[in-house]
């Protein structure tokens, strides 16, 4: 594996040399933020973005994300610009060495929480989600946090009026019709694409959500079989789904060549509903097994990209939230230290 950390470009406060200073650090997944979606991002940029990791030491092979303008999810007619500028994109990525674009098919929000600075037990402070909070937002009014700066009101609402008449089965059309143009490019220029699951992985405000559970991934591989058509696998967003069996998942899919990039972050559950605060990654913080999620990955002789997914805000940092340094430089040890204990032990 190839252990890797997020980074948000030139305007992250956390700077790439830190970064590089985490042990065992091959590189980072980064991407283009300061461009509307659907439009080509220049090779002059690409190429200068990953001039600034090489003059760190780091790498610059996987893209999280090339987002997925709404058109496409929506299935209108600029749909089919928009997938060819993705192409070009894609091929842009490919040309400075990018080898796996993580992407996702959630409409309208591509991450949802309740609360953006749950504070724990310790005084460290991280993301959470309450099923009862979620059900005293009102719909029709709709103030999320971390969203309030990405959509305004009326914004948000004639989105989600637009998303009224799009089933499930027309969003996965939707997804295929995308895929069917965008794998061919992948497969000539070697690129792997990694749909990154829902998060968290079921409806909300009835917008239908399609990669979230084993069935999901099963239509979707078999939509489209090519292994360049495959997955982030999230612990903490597929682990939030209580019916999700991570570890028959990872191992059917590390099997199948299809998981390309490994996301590692651990969650607490809370109560019988789906409630949930992120937890430091180590096993005795959440509910989730990342050592046995490892091993399994281990035995696959899983050769993908890893990096640790968000981390709390500890040791007084108020970082964006769940992109802070510290904890998820301490996640990276950990899942380093996971990997490397058990390789060693299978030889
Ligand atoms: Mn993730």
């Amino acid at each position: 594996m190839k252990m890797t950390f997020r980074w948000f470009g030139p305007k992250d406060s956390i700077p790439l040399s830190y970064i590089k200073q985490i042990p065992n650090m091959s590189g980072v997944v980064t991407a283009v933020y300061d461009m509307p979606v659907g439009e080509i991002w220049p090779i002059e940029t690409l190429e200068k973005l990953k001039a600034q990791c090489h003059q760190n030491g780091l790498e610059m092979e996987v893209i999280e994300s090339i987002p997925v303008h709404e058109d496409i999810k929506l299935g209108k007619p600029s749909r089919d610009v928009l997938i060819d500028n993705y192409c070009q994109n894609i091929i842009n990525c490919a040309q400075v060495g990018v080898k796996c674009v993580c992407y996702n098919f959630m409409p309208v929000f591509d991450w949802l929480r309740t609360n953006m600075h749950h504070t724990n037990a310790d005084g460290s402070n991280s993301l959470s989600y309450s099923q009862e909070d979620f059900d005293n937002l009102d719909p029709n009014n709709l103030h999320l946090p971390g969203w309030d700066e990405s959509y305004s009101s009326d914004e948000l609402q004639s989105l989600l009026n637009e998303y009224q008449n799009i089933s499930h089965e027309q969003l996965f059309d939707n997804l295929i019709y995308f895929l069917k143009k965008i794998i061919p490019v992948c497969e000539k220029y070697d690129v792997n694409m990694a749909i990154h699951p829902d998060d968290p992985p079921w409806d909300v405000f009835g917008l239908p959500r399609i990669v979230s559970s084993e069935q999901d991934f099963d239509k979707l591989f078999k939509a489209i079989p090519s292994t360049r058509n495959g997955l982030t696998f999230c612990t903490g967003s597929l682990g939030a789904g209580r019916n999700n069996d991570l570890i028959h998942m990872v191992d059917k899919y590390a099997k199948q060549k299809r998981i390309h990039f490994f996301h590692a972050r651990n969650i607490k559950y809370v109560g019988d509903s789906n409630s949930f605060v992120e937890s430091g990654h180590n096993d005795k913080c959440g509910s989730l097994d990342l050592y046995k999620i490892i091993e399994v990955l281990v035995e696959n002789d899983f050769q993908g990209y890893v990096r640790p997914d968000h981390g709390r805000n500890i040791w007084g940092e108020d970082n964006k939230p769940g992109y802070g340094l510290y904890d998820r430089a301490l996640g990276a040890s950990y899942i380093n230290g996971l990997f490397e204990a058990i390789e060693r032990n299978r030889k």
